[in-house]
């Protein structure tokens, strides 16, 4: 938001005029955030009826990646599509589209989305999301993504939904990132806070440690070093989390700091992990670097690298800045076993 940020509990749509009447040419980025957020509150709405809404998680086609469909899945599409067909955008880049969708030829923007993320947690009455990445979009001779193929950085706008106990909005417009709730009763996402600033130290990792025989080296020394706690070289006990919902990890680290690891792996297609580049990274790195936090590949710094594909994967390690920058030590060739105490030698917890 610019200098001068709306009064905590301003209605979205304020906010937004704010940052044009400081910032006119993010206009047609507001218009597409404003869409968004209306399909959301819809969303929103179905999913708070659980299953008295019918069988929300109940399996349908498959997507792009081969995972299954669920019908919140493309209720979700489909609402968000119809949004963005009526706002400044020209084409989008949606997990549950295998192609690039055109939708408003010569319009000035591009979307990259998950309609929903967490779909495996929709049956369970977990926490799932939106996500979305706005950039301008791009023509180019003979390359139909031409407009996914720019990096992070050319983002204007991103932000995710958090279909939770509350439903809340986190958004950035590159000055820095700010939370909404939605206030049900007038149908309106309203801001309760102006400038989150993610703590630089954190005493909570969350990674999917089921994984563990399967990573590489260096996420085994870092996994291995919080383990160790106040004896080992980090120095301090650490708690751990995992909630299955990338938005749900998310908004607990931009509140309350903390490092997620989804690192590529050993398994079968996960070289590069799991999440995508696109329309999960790269949106939850603008948000973290606006808040003052990192989103690295383990070593790259997410907003630098460009896609060249609209559903590549790519790992993902975000949160406090020291937590991010110690795990990029661990893939400093010089300094691999990093930390290493000579009681746990090579062999240690989770070596294999
Ligand atoms: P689903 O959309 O298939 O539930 O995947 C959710 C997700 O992409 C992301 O939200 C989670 O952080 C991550 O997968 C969880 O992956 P694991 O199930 O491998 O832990």
């Amino acid at each position: 938001m610019s200098i001068g940020s709306p009064a905590l509990g301003s209605r979205l749509d304020a906010c937004l005029a704010a940052a044009v009447a400081a910032e006119p040419h993010l206009a047609d980025t507001a218009a597409v955030i404003a869409a968004i957020a209306a399909a959301s509150i819809d969303i929103s709405e179905v999913i708070g009826r659980g299953a008295l809404g019918g069988d929300l998680a109940a399996a349908g086609e498959h997507n792009s990646d081969g995972d299954v469909q669920k019908a919140l899945d493309v209720i979700a599409h489909q609402r968000v599509t119809e949004a963005l067909q009526a706002a400044p955008v020209a084409e989008v880049a949606s997990e549950e589209a295998e192609g690039v969708m055109h939708l408003n030829a010569g319009a000035p923007l591009a979307v990259a989305i998950d309609p929903l993320d967490g779909s495996s947690n929709i049956g369970v009455n977990m926490a799932v999301g939106t996500i979305f990445g706005i950039r301008p979009a791009v023509t180019a001779e003979g390359d139909p993504i031409a407009s996914f193929t720019t990096p992070g950085t050319a983002q204007t706008a991103a932000g995710f939904v958090t279909y939770g106990p509350a439903t809340a909005l986190i958004l950035t417009l590159g000055h820095g990132t700010q939370v909404y709730v939605l206030d049900r009763d007038q149908r309106a996402f309203r801001l309760t806070h102006a400038a989150l600033e993610v703590p630089a130290a954190a005493k909570e990792y969350a990674i999917n440690a089921s994984n563990a025989r399967h990573w590489d080296g260096p996420i085994k020394a870092f996994v291995e070093d919080c383990l160790r706690g106040a004896e080992g070289p980090h120095d301090k006990d650490y708690n751990m989390r995992w909630l299955g919902s990338l938005v749900a990890d998310a908004q607990r680290v931009l509140m309350r700091g903390g490092v997620f690891l989804y690192p590529g792996d050993g398994r079968k297609g996960y070289a590069q992990g799991r999440l995508r580049l696109l329309y999960e990274a790269a949106p939850i790195a603008m948000l973290m670097e606006q808040a003052g936090a990192g989103a690295t590949d383990g070593e790259r710094r997410i907003l630098d690298i460009a896609a060249t594909g609209i559903h590549e994967r790519v790992p993902l390690v975000f949160g406090s800045v020291e937590e991010v920058a110690s795990v990029a030590k661990y893939y400093d060739g010089r300094n691999h076993a990093a930390g290493r105490s000579p009681l746990f030698g090579q062999r240690g917890l989770m070596r294999s």
